[in-house]
């Protein structure tokens, strides 16, 4: 059912070598690679139906329509929306998160009105709302940590007042890999009476999300963090919601009808695709969907679980290693310092080991401090990465320790 042997031939970039070595690629958080289905789809349809979408009477228009609406509803049964009308195709989890800060801001957001954010966002889940806050004069409230990496509950719900309006939370962290209890926070968050967003970035690519059944009022990810291309992204919206807030950016496909004295929009989810959007992109993100759903979300997130339960496992037979978010569940990636070598010297020694690895911020900066570090080293797994690839990192870093 599950054979990795078979999965990581359909991964071509797997079987290369960097450094004579063989490549061990373990840095799928900030990105992963392209399975073969993938990457030909996108050729196939550059090679044999490209055309502008949405606009055109003939035929290759008509079927590069087709696909693109295809994958909007592909994505749609992948996230149990209600609606297709609810999948707006942005550029990835940055521009779905800049776009409600900039169109929810707009409309339901007043001086004084308040967000609650947690203290291990990725900046963009964090910059878009000072961005606000320089406009707007809104207040950012932070939902603490304890030192394993639970978000403090408890704190959570004191930070609600009669002016909090929305709650932004990463589902999964991307430093420490909690998996944060947002179906609770979203129902928290409406008996106060505001919206809840769950940044998917890390969650979507790992396990199975439902946007019904945790009762977001948004959802974000990154096509590329799923298998599918870079410059493809989703923003989850309910509808009624969108319907409320007024369009992102102007341009052609958003509009119903223009004059220079008024123009009137497009309906959902148009209103918030301006300009030629990425069609090729929506295709190929589809086919990745396909794909992880014929592998099975359970089987990644179980294959997963357990790579990264033996993972940390390992990590602690190694001397001065301290490990960063040690919740239970955790998923796909596991942050860490050794002694006090410096993260970018590890991360570049093992890089001549063949081992991709990240180091640095993570783009959580607040988190660092929170953690009293400037920097970590990252390993974050895949639905291709093995137990032996897990023994290389391990005692890749044992051998780069020896040498300090
Ligand atoms: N939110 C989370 C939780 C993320 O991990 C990332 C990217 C983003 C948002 C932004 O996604 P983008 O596709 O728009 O860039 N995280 C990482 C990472 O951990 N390493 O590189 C990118």
């Amino acid at each position: 059912m599950y054979n990795l042997e078979e999965i990581r031939q359909d991964f071509p970039i797997l079987g290369r070598q960097v450094y004579n070595r063989p490549l061990v690629y373990l840095d799928n958080a900030a990105t992963t690679q392209k399975p073969r289905c993938v990457v030909e789809a996108i050729a196939e349809e550059y090679y044999s139906v490209n055309a502008n979408v949405h606009r055109g009477v003939h035929y290759l228009s008509q079927q590069a329509t087709d696909l693109h609406e295809d994958a909007r509803n592909r994505v749609k049964d992948f996230i149990n929306a209600r609606s297709a009308a609810e999948v707006v195709f942005t550029r990835g989890t940055t521009e779905s998160l800049n776009l409600v800060a900039a169109s929810f801001g707009e409309a339901f957001l007043k001086e004084g009105d308040e967000v609650i954010l947690s203290v291990m966002e990725h900046h963009s889940n964090i910059v878009p709302w000072q961005l606000l806050r320089e406009r707007k004069g809104i207040v950012i409230k932070v939902i603490p940590m304890d030192e394993v990496g639970n978000l403090c509950l408890d704190v959570y719900e004191t930070l609600f007042s009669e002016r909090t309006k929305l709650v932004c939370v990463a589902h999964v962290s991307n430093v420490l890999g909690t998996v944060n209890p947002v179906e609770e926070m979203a129902r928290t968050a409406h008996k106060y009476g505001a919206f809840f967003l769950v940044d998917g970035a890390q969650s979507v690519p790992h396990f199975k999300v439902d946007v019904q059944q945790l009762n977001c009022d948004f959802l974000t990810f990154s096509g590329h963090k799923v298998y599918g291309p870079t410059g493809i992204g989703v923003l989850y919206g309910r509808e009624e919601l969108l319907e409320r807030m007024p369009p992102y950016q102007g341009g052609g496909e958003m509009i119903a009808r223009v004059t220079f004295e008024h123009t009137t929009y497009e309906r959902l989810p148009y209103k918030f695709e301006a300009g030629t959007p990425d069609y090729v992109g929506s295709h190929a993100l589809a086919v990745a969907l396909d794909y992880v759903t014929r592998l099975g979300m359970d089987n990644i997130a179980a294959h997963e679980r357990e790579l990264t339960r033996y993972a940390m496992k390992r990590m602690r037979e190694i001397d001065s290693m301290k490990l960063y978010g040690e919740t239970v569940g955790k998923d796909a990636v596991v942050a860490f310092n050794v002694g006090d070598i410096h993260p970018l010297d590890l991360g570049t020694l093992l890089d001549r080991l063949g081992i991709a690895i990240r180091t640095g911020h993570h783009c959580a900066q607040p988190l660092m401090a929170r953690c009293g570090v400037e920097g970590m080293a990252r390993a974050s797994f895949a639905l291709y990465n093995t137990k032996e690839e897990v023994d290389v990192l391990v005692e890749g870093i044992k051998r780069v320790s020896r040498m300090f």
